[in-house]
Formats: C-alpha cells, structure tokens, sequence
C-alpha cells in the first residue's frame, strides 16, 4: 500500500504538475506572511487595505490565467484554483476582491474588448495599480440578472448609463467598472460597458454593516446618465453569455477556493480537538468526534477532485458550465456545513475571532448566496437533467 496522509487522502499532489505546485507553494507563502497576520483586525474593523492590491498584482495572483503580452501570467485553471484556495483559506473576503479583479474583471477585457482596450486596461490592472469592480446584480434584481432595468441610451459619441447595482465588491473603490446594462442600440440586448471613475453620474457608495465578508469592501453602482464613450463599449459580447461568460470563471475559482477556507477549519477542528481534554481525554478520543472529522475530510478531498477534474477539462476546452455549477454549488455547500462543524467543535472559542473558524462561517454563507446561490446552481442542473426550466 501507498502510505495514507491524513491531510491529502486521494493525494492530490501528486496530481499537480511541478509548476502548479510552484505557483501553489508561492501562493500559499504569501497568504500565510502577508494576509492572515492582517486579517483579524480586517475584520473586526470592517476594513479592506487596498495595498493588497498592489501586493498581489507583484505576486503575478491578478488574472493569472491572461495571456503574458497583457501582463498576466497565462497559466491553466488549475493554477488558478490553487491560487484562490490559497487565498480562501485565509479568508473568502480576500480571495474576491482577487478573483472579481481576475475573472470579472480582466477576463471579460480580454475576452470581449478591443485590442486598445486590452492594452489599456490590462496591464494596470494586473499590477493592481487599478482596481475593477463588475456591476451586474440589481437591488431587485438577484437570481434574475435577465430582468435588469439599467439602461444605455445612445448619445453623439457614446451611451448614457442609467440605473443601479447592489452588492458590488470592490465598487468603493475601484478605478474602473465593467457594467452591464441593456443597451437601446442593440435591440436591448445586454452588453458591456467600461465605466472609468471619475465619469460624471457615476458614484460608488459603500454599503457598511455586513456580518460577514467584512474584510472585502462591497458597494453600490449608481449611474445617472452618466457618459461612457463608444471606445468603452465591449465590442465581442452580446445577451446575458457575456455576463455568464465571466462567472463560469469566476464560480470555477470559488469552487476551489470554498476548499481553502473548508481546510483551514477542518484542521483546526482537528488540533483544536486532540489538544483540548474532557473528561479526562482529548476531545478527538470520541467516537462522534472522530465522525464530524472523518465527514470533514472525505467532503473536502472529493470535493477538491472534482474541482481539479474541471480545471483540467476547462484546461483542455472540454468543459460545460453546468459542470461548473455542479462543483461551485456542492463545495460552496459542504464548506459551509464543515465550518458550521468546526465553529460547533470549538465549543465556546468557536465564538471567538481569535480561532478563526466563526469568521470563516459567516464568510461562506456570502459565498454560498454570490455568483448563484445553492440552489439557483440546483435549478440549472435541474433544467440541465429534465429539460425543464423551473425558475419561472
Ligand atoms: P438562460 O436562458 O439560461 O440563458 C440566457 C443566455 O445566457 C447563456 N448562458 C450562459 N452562457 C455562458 N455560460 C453560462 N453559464 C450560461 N448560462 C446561460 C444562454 O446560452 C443564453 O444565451 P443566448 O445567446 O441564447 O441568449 O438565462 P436565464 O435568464 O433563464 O438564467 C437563469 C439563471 C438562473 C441560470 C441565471 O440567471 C443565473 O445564473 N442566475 C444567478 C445570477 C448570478 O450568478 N449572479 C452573479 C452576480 S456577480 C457576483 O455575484 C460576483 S461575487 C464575486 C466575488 O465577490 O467573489
Ligand atoms: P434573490 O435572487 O432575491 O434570492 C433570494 C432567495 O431566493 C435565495 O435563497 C435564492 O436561492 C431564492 N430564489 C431566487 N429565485 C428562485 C427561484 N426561481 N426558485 C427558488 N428559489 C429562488 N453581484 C455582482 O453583480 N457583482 C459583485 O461583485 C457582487 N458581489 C457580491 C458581494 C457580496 C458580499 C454579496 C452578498 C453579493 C454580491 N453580489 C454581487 C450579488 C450576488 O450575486 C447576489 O446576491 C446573488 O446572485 C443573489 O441575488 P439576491 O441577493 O438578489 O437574492
């Protein structure tokens, strides 16, 4: 027999190639030195530093997967995945201002956009000297991105934006953001727009308060009439694919990086349960314990397969986004269910931000409700296995 590791039972390692487990190994030195020691205090005081920015754009973790004459990396999925399991196990809040910049931001540029877009905007945002941000959610308008009222109008020049955006990540403070509204002349149809700030009618407000993901900065869109130049229009994406284009990625990344913050709790769970005693023993002697553990592991290992099953299939172009959904819903989920587990093993100091585990908690249940929520994802596979569309 091979020999069992306890902490990589279908040993995925062994599964990466040698520089996936670079960029792994460099991710994970990073989240580990620079993020988690800040994290605490992020969090308590509802704050977002945005140097992290700039430090991740130095670490090459912004668009890792854009080609490198745009200034990304242009490595595979995989890569990608790793680097957002890394940065969830510190905290969801950080990996999404990473991967809204990555995959909602950069993606949509590179895939939809011009040439001079691309070389304008690319480079900027890949050092993280410029933030983006993506509006497409609506306050009424969730789960139901189709039914959006925000408008295009067009003007000598341009368009006119009118409408707003809710839960928008990054929107406080991003340098530019990609908008999509219906656009009056394009039939209606949804397209996207390049909103730089600065644009008159066009402003940002924070939304404070929030009890979880309160180390990312989340705001509003509100445009009024505000101007976006023909030049800012994304020419290669019509209808809600371009949209749903970006959150394949973008879903793809979270699928793994649920993971991370999955681990981080299940190890804690499990050192915190061999070094506490009652009754005389460590809490880890007990059979119930031992079953919550062994719950913890199996999830999160076949939930990790499942992601890099879909990365090497997205790697070779073989891929479908409902297989997407698949894995972004099942391991959003099981991440929730082992953080509720782990916060409930630590007993009272599970309470505790010191310990970790309640702030990832309440981090994924944002990360369960964005990009789809549970069972959003379910309808899709649902529509996908009986041909019938149950969402109206
Ligand atoms: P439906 O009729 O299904 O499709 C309309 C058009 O879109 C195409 N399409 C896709 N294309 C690419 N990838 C996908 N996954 C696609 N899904 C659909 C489809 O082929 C069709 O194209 P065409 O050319 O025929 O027009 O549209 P529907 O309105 O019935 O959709 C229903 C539903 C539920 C699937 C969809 O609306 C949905 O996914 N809702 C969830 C909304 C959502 O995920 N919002 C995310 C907002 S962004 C965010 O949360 C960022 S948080 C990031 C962070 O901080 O980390
Ligand atoms: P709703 O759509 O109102 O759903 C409420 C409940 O009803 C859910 O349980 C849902 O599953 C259920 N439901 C909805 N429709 C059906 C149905 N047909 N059948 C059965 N049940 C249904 N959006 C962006 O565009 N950009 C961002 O950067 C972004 N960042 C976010 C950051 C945070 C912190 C949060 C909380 C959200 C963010 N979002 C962002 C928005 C996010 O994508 C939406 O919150 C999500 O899509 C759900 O929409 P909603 O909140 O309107 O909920």
């Amino acid at each position: 027999f091979a020999s069992f590791n306890w902490d990589d039972p279908l040993l995925l390692e062994q599964q990466l190639t040698e520089e996936e487990r670079q960029i792994r190994d460099a991710a994970h030195a990073y989240c580990q030195q620079s993020l988690q020691p800040r994290v605490l205090s992020a969090y308590r005081e509802e704050r977002f530093d945005r140097e992290i920015m700039r430090e991740m754009g130095e670490m090459g973790l912004l668009g890792p997967t854009v080609a490198e004459e745009y200034g990304g990396a242009g490595i595979g999925h995989v890569a990608y995945g790793l680097i957002a399991r890394e940065v969830e196990r510190v905290d969801s809040g950080y990996r999404s201002a990473m991967s809204v910049q990555s995959s909602l931001v950069m993606y949509p540029i590179e895939t939809y956009g011009s040439e001079e877009q691309k070389r304008k905007y690319l480079p900027k945002l890949a050092s993280g000297e410029w933030v983006g941000c993506f509006g497409l959610t609506e306050p009424d308008h969730g789960s139901d991105p189709g039914s959006m009222i925000t408008r295009a109008k067009k003007v000598d020049g341009g368009y006119r934006l009118t409408g707003q955006k809710m839960w928008i990540t990054n929107s406080p403070i991003a340098d530019l953001a990609v908008v999509w509204a219906k656009s009056e002349a394009h039939d209606g149809k949804i397209k996207g727009f390049i909103v730089e700030r600065g644009t008159e009618g066009f402003s940002t407000p924070k939304i404070e308060g929030k009890l979880s993901l309160r180390a990312s900065i989340t705001g509003e869109i509100v445009l009024d009439e505000a101007f976006v130049p023909e030049e800012n229009l994304l020419p290669n994406a019509s209808g809600l694919a371009g949209p749903f284009g970006c959150l394949n990625k973008a879903r793809f990344g979270i699928a793994w990086g649920a993971m991370g913050a999955a681990e981080f709790c299940w190890h804690a769970a499990r050192q915190y349960t061999l070094d506490r005693k009652q009754f005389n023993r460590p809490l880890a002697a007990n059979q119930l314990v031992q079953l919550k553990l062994a719950n913890m592991q199996t999830e999160i290992s076949l939930g990790l397969q499942g992601a890099l099953q879909i990365g090497r299939l997205m790697d070779s172009g073989n891929w479908a986004p409902e297989m997407v959904s698949l894995i972004k819903r099942n391991n959003c989920g099981k991440a929730l269910d082992v953080a509720r587990m782990s916060r409930d093993m630590h007993g009272g100091n599970g309470i505790s931000d010191e310990f970790g585990v309640m702030r990832h908690m309440v981090n994924l249940e944002t990360v369960n409700t964005y990009e789809g929520t549970h069972d959003v994802h379910a309808l899709i596979l649902g529509r996908a296995q009986t041909g019938i569309q149950a969402f109206f």
